[in-house]
């Protein structure tokens, strides 16, 4: 497979759908066929999963009914979108992946991270992506930045207290430790523009290799 497979992570509203599409209109202007995709979701069957796990009225979801179905959506996107992509030579940017899962379901709600590392084997099929991006901000700040957009309208998982976000946020900077080879912290706090940067930065030191 000759496709690179890039992740965008990091807590709610850090910017990183938005940067995602600045990075996808960089690399495109550059020649290269670029994939935009996101997770929970991607594919018909998994957007209808994501509608599903992240619908508030299910307050009673089982913290394991959670972890299957993201697992669920993923396996289906890895098969149907993502490993052909790469296998077709494009760039895919995709807004979230399996650290999500680490840091929302793991350290957020305090499941096992080895039974998530299990149940998320099978789904992705041996895909991991080439270079991680994880955006940093307090979490506070990014759901300010959310509720302004969102009228103040939250989701599922939104919804939870900032201890949880704050856990979440420090699970993806451990996981950030743990993998610094693919994993890449950057700054969201700044400005769009100045984001934008450090993303072209680490993206063109990894493509440089
Ligand atoms: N989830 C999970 O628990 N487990 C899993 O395995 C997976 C996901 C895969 C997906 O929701 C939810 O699923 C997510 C985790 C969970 N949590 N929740 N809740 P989503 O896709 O709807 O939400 P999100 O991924 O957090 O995206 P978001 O809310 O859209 O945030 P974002 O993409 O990081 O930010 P943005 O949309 O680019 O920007 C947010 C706002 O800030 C927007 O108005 C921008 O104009 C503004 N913005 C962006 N950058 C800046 C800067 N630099 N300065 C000022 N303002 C800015």
């Amino acid at each position: 497979m000759t496709g690179i497979f890039i992740t965008m992570e990091g807590p709610d509203g850090a910017g990183k759908t938005t940067q995602a599409k600045l990075l996808g209109q960089y690399l495109t202007d550059r020649g290269r066929q670029v994939v935009f995709t996101r997770e929970p979701g991607g594919t018909r069957i998994s957007e209808a999963i994501r509608q599903l796990v992240l619908d508030p009225t299910y307050g009673e979801m089982a913290d394991k009914t959670e972890i299957l179905l993201y697992a669920a959506a993923r396996a289906q996107h890895v098969r149907e979108l993502i490993i052909p992509a790469l296998e077709e030579g494009k760039v895919i940017i995709c807004d979230r992946f399996i650290d999500s899962t680490l840091a929302y379901q793991g350290y957020g709600r305090g499941i096992d991270p080895a039974l998530i590392k299990t149940v998320n084997e099978m789904a992705i099929q041996g895909v991991k992506p080439h270079l991680t991006l994880v955006f940093d901000l307090e979490p506070g700040e990014g759901l300010e930045r959310i509720k302004e957009r969102q009228k103040g309208e939250v989701d599922r998982l939104e919804g939870e207290g900032l201890a949880f976000h704050q856990r979440v946020r420090q699970g993806f900077l451990a996981i950030a430790r743990e993998e610094e080879q693919r994993c890449k912290v950057v700054d969201a706090r700044k400005s769009l523009e100045q984001v934008h940067r450090q993303v072209v930065q680490l993206v063109e030191a990894y493509l440089k290799g």
